[in-house]
């Protein structure tokens, strides 16, 4: 979408700082440039448009909190949430690389690593040089990842991992993959795992109908040597692997409403231009309903997310006031895919707009990361003090 212009309607841009809009126009340039231009393509073939990594990486997209001795950008949260917010305008596939990049790979290497494993990371990280992968789902345990079997045992002078992971972003082309696995104990920690090593293979998952632009795949170990250099040092237990995900499931509940925006914008367009019965379907009550909602909707998500943004930037945000946000905004954003995707009647199902694909992607943003459910059920612990997951 060429055209597109980001709606605003309570001027919430009188909430940010020059840099802010600064940030967001580089990284809305670089979607307009790079990323539009192609996206539709790669998803129609399933294909991840690699070429795109340096740009990211220039834009600020991998690790964006991460300070700037580390090779991070050293922005706030609501750089990072307007970052995440222009990329999935264009894709949710790739906005999803640079969430796990940034959240799910820098960020543990950032808060629980050594200083060893944080200067030989994480500049090469933030750059694109090395991309990373997550692998904390398993076939059998995805909603309930505490139950996860792969594990690792003390071999002398190294480890031996076993296990397999499942539905993980980037593992056909990841360089390194931050991994949860038990202990001999049982306790949940994180290693870091490098292509080439012994017996760790990632088969590509094929067959998607949702985020076809973005690479999944399988993790693999089969005693597998991990020098013990590898182990995260700073944290045990499924706070671990949680922890990383309050900082991905932040940038979704931004990046989610982009794609509510470019619906929104596409379907305004569409109803001012398409003439139907002697009149601009704009003109027709159905159609007014359906976009005035949209922009409600639309405004109510980006206000929410600014004021988590700022709480976040405090280190006041709760576990729970982020699950809450990621579910909202995704749950709105799939709402207007689907209404705004009728609004342009048989033009909808097609390539030559971004709705379909949007709403196609959504199917795993309101999966992964913790599903719609499971959000659902973290208020309502977070609400009564009643666990209703067992
Ligand atoms: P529970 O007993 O509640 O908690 C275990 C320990 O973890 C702590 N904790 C958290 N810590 C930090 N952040 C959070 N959000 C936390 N939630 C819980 C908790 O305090 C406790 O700590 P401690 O010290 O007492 O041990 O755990 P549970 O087994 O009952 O599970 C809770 C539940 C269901 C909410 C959790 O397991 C969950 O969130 N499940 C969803 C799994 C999920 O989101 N998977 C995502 C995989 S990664 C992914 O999808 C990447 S997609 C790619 C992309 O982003 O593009
Ligand atoms: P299940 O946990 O089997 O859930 C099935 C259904 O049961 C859901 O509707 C769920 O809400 C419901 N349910 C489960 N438990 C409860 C309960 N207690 N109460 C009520 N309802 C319940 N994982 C990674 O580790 N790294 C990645 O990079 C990654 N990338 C992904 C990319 C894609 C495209 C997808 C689709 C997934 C990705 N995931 C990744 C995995 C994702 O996090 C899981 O799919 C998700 O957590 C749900 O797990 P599941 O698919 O096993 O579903």
């Amino acid at each position: 979408n060429d055209l597109y212009e980001a709606p605003d309607y309570y001027l919430l841009d009188e909430l940010l700082s020059d840099e802010h809009k600064l940030i967001r126009q580089s990284a809305r340039d670089w979607v307009k440039k790079e990323l539009s231009p192609i996206i539709e393509d790669y998803a129609q073939r399933a294909e991840f448009p690699r070429q795109l990594l340096k740009g990211l990486a220039e834009i600020g997209a991998f690790g964006p909190t991460i300070p700037v001795e580390y090779g991070g950008a050293g922005l706030d949260y609501i750089a990072y949430g307007i970052i995440m917010q222009e990329i999935e305008r264009g894709d949710s596939g790739i906005r999803s690389t640079a969430s796990v990049q940034g959240s799910l790979v820098m960020y543990p290497i950032y808060a629980y690593g050594s200083e060893e494993q944080r200067k030989k990371y994480l500049p090469k990280l933030a750059s694109g040089e090395l991309m990373g992968c997550f692998g904390l789902t398993e076939p059998d345990h995805g909603s309930n990842p505490g139950g996860l079997t792969t594990n690792f045992k003390d071999a002398g002078d190294h480890y031996l991992l076993n296990g397999a992971k499942m539905w993980i972003s980037n593992a056909p082309f990841a360089d390194i993959a931050v991994v949860w696995a038990k202990n001999e104990g049982g306790k949940i920690q994180g290693l870091i795992v490098e292509r080439g090593m012994g017996g760790f293979t990632t088969p590509e998952t094929h067959n998607k109908w949702s985020l076809r632009a973005s690479a999944t795949g399988e993790l693999v170990f089969d005693n597998v040597k991990v020098p013990k250099d590898n182990l995260l040092p700073n944290v045990s237990g499924l706070k671990g692997p949680l922890g990383c995900l309050n900082q991905a499931r932040y940038g979704i509940a931004w990046g989610a409403i982009g794609c509510a925006m470019d619906c929104y914008d596409t379907a305004l367009r569409y109803a001012k231009e398409r003439v139907q019965f002697g009149k601009p379907i704009a003109g027709f009550q159905l159609q007014q309903k359906k976009l005035a909602e949209m922009i409600t909707e639309i405004t109510k998500a980006q206000l929410l997310v600014w004021r988590l943004g700022v709480l976040k930037s405090e280190n006041r945000a709760t576990a729970a006031q982020i699950s809450m946000a990621k579910r909202n905004s995704v749950e709105t954003a799939i709402t207007i895919a689907r209404e705004a995707r009728q609004i342009l009647g048989g033009m909808g199902i097609t390539g030559d707009y971004s709705i379909m694909r949007h709403m196609m992607n959504l199917e795993s943003v309101i999966t992964y990361e913790g599903t719609h459910d499971i959000h659902l059920l973290i208020t309502g612990m977070d609400i009564t003090g009643q666990d209703a997951f067992k």
